[in-house]
């Protein structure tokens, strides 16, 4: 097995430590261990939210990749590279952004995203593959705009500032709200353009109507990477969206087989496009973002009925429209 693995689980070390080389992951859980244990020597993602459907207090997602590495760290920003991938952290506090012209999430979001094409740049390595979001009261309205809003607008503005397109081939993401802790940012990068995949049974995000806010959100249904010798297919935060409206009000398990459906048509447009054999939906890593924690068992019931699976790391979070429920993202990689 050559190139990038991905491994992830409940608390158990999933990765011999000492042999393996780790580029990056992220750690999951609101047990104060969490968030206060000893660094990672690597960049790691902490999430400060609720683990659901298990007794565990801490999931890890760990990106093995072929020695050697390269660190780098600046200000909020942690990294390292293999060969031509990088993955990166930053987090950053809004409160520094207070005095800002624009909303501080929105200054502190544009300030993160230039910072992340500057390193990019830098490191030569200008493809920016999939990027996860996360920061605290989402839904709340703060300035006269929902933050998730602000959020956007930062975002595009500093793909605007760096000359990086905002339709066509821009990075598959998500974007969750959690109870608290900083904007957080990962991302994975390299100097292999993706493939950005559309949904036929969705408008693309970055040409949603202004209804949904000011600027339209970066993103794509799915980036299909192809770093040497494989194929990475980084399917986005995924929900119950037919066109750009929310169906299924208020139906969590509705929305998830709908959120699966809408995955499974963007799983087919990804294979048009693969040059491995084609991604099957069973063979995926899932993480699925709940609204309420009590609904999970309903979300899994669904998901397993379907996939087959237990094996899906379920996180208490707030989806971007506070009518969405849920919203599931997903991760295949195959040898090419
Ligand atoms: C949606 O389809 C649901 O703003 O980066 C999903 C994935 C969603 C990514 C983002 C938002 C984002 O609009 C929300």
């Amino acid at each position: 097995m050559s190139g990038l693995q991905l491994s992830g689980g409940p608390e158990a070390p999933l990765v011999s430590r000492e042999t393996a080389t780790i580029l990056g992951g992220a750690r999951i859980g609101l047990h104060p261990n969490t968030a206060h244990s000893v660094p990672s020597a690597w960049p790691e993602q902490i999430l400060p939210a609720r683990l659901l459907g298990t007794s565990a207090t801490c999931w890890q997602e760990f990106w093995q990749c072929q020695p050697p590495c390269r660190a780098g760290q600046q200000n909020n920003l942690t990294w390292q590279r293999s060969g031509d991938i990088l993955y990166g952290v930053i987090h950053l506090d809004e409160a520094e952004f207070a005095h800002s012209e624009s909303p501080p999430l929105q200054a502190a979001t544009e300030s993160a995203y230039r910072q992340i094409f500057a390193l990019l740049a830098a490191e030569q390595l200008p493809e920016l593959w999939r990027v996860w979001n996360y920061f605290a009261a989402i839904n709340t309205q703060t300035h006269g705009l929902e933050r998730y809003r602000q959020f956007n607008s930062g975002r595009q503005a500093a793909f605007l500032a760096c000359q990086a397109a905002l339709s066509g081939k821009v990075p598959a993401a998500c974007a969750l709200g959690l109870t608290q802790g900083p904007l957080s940012i990962a991302f994975m990068a390299g100097n292999t353009p993706g493939v950005a995949i559309e949904n036929p049974r969705q408008v693309s995000a970055y040409f949603y109507p202004t209804a949904y806010g000011p600027k339209s959100p970066t993103f794509s249904r799915a980036m299909l990477a192809r770093p040497p010798g494989q194929e990475i297919l980084f399917i986005s935060g995924t929900a119950s969206i037919l066109g750009h409206q929310t169906v299924h009000t208020g139906d969590v398990a509705a929305q998830t087989a709908e959120s699966l459906n809408n995955i499974l048509a963007v799983l087919a447009e990804a294979n048009r496009q693969a040059h491995s054999a084609p991604f099957q939906a069973q063979e995926l890593c899932y993480r699925a973002y709940v609204r309420r924690g009590t609904e999970q068992p309903l979300v899994a019931r669904v998901l397993a009925s379907i996939l087959g699976r237990a094996d899906i790391c379920y996180i208490e979070a707030d989806v971007c429209r506070s009518d969405l429920l849920v919203e599931i993202e997903a991760t295949g990689i195959h040898q090419t």
